[in-house]
């Protein structure tokens, strides 16, 4: 080994030589193999196996697989990640939005640990990021998720927030007034208020023409129902019992513009009434073609 001059050794230093306590270059004459010096002492092998890569090495994070085509509604994210135990545990998680269709097309519901629910409004293309951080250093991961357009039923939901996802179906009636979320999106009701039968603009009364009574109902529609797939079915019954509702005959009297959105049906039951059936019911029932 070649001889090489050392900096200058401080009144501390040993070497092979011995305490040296001048101020001078000596020369060194031993095999130098590994050498640490901190502090003013030698580290211990743990301790000089931390000063590798800073002594710590980054989380490896996993953002989970990318998904593809998912409905417009609540998904789960599931990340992981394991570490070397550095410089603390557990690793703490983050989760980013890189990039997707616009500000409001999703809400971030919870996020526990490296999973997250998200709640998407809109469709398209939405890329994240999981970072995953062990007090020291973050590294992250990348997923894709697809998310299909909204249909228009599912466009008005999500235009109550506030409305649990599972309380989002067609079938649904999150506010108990006895209407489906699929009717109050036909007729113009707030899934989450309790309309009564008149604020929803559902109205009867009896004419009288020729020495007749008739029953004239009348109900809001969508102007636009037909793009919409809608089909509004109007069914009458005697007594309200569940096998009692059928389709008997009438006549639409006129349709009558209420807004930009909405028109009024008014029709006239064909048959007039007599002092028989003293009591009629009406109701509309409501499809939807996907
Ligand atoms: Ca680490
Ligand atoms: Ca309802
Ligand atoms: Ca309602």
């Amino acid at each position: 080994m070649d001889q090489r001059t050392l900096g200058k050794g401080s009144q501390r230093a040993r070497f092979h030589d011995g305490p040296a306590s001048s101020d001078v270059n000596y020369a060194f004459r031993g095999i130098l193999d590994e050498f640490h010096a901190y502090n003013d002492h030698a580290l211990t092998i743990d301790e000089i196996g931390m000063l590798y890569a800073f002594g710590n090495i980054g989380p490896t994070v996993d953002a989970g697989p990318d998904q593809f085509e998912l409905p417009p509604r609540k998904f789960t994210l599931e990340g992981s990640s394991t570490d070397d135990g550095r410089w603390s545990s557990p690793v703490t998680y983050s989760w980013h939005i890189l990039n997707g269709p616009g500000e409001d097309s999703f809400r971030l519901l919870e996020s526990n640990g490296a999973s997250a629910q998200i709640d998407f409004s809109e469709g398209g293309s939405y890329r994240f990021a999981l970072g995953a951080f062990d007090s020291q250093v973050t590294t992250f991961d990348e997923l894709m998720v697809t998310v299909r357009h909204p249909n228009p039923f599912e466009r008005f939901m999500h235009g109550f927030p506030a409305i649990a996802v599972e309380d989002r179906s067609h079938d649904g009636d999150p506010d108990g007034d006895r209407r489906s979320n699929l009717a109050e999106y036909a007729l113009g009701g707030a899934p989450d208020v309790s309309e009564t039968y008149y604020q929803l603009g559902l109205r009867h009364e009896l004419v009288r023409e020729a020495g007749d009574w008739y029953a004239e109902f009348r109900y809001p529609q969508r102007r636009d129902a037909a793009q919409r797939g809608l089909r509004y079915a109007f069914e009458v019954s005697d007594d309200l019992s569940a096998g009692s509702w059928m389709d008997r005959g009438y006549t639409v009297m006129n349709i009558t513009p209420m807004d930009e959105v909405f028109e009024e049906v008014r029709l006239r039951m064909d048959e007039p009434l007599d002092s028989a059936n003293s009591r009629l019911f009406g109701r509309v029932r409501v499809e939807l073609r996907d």
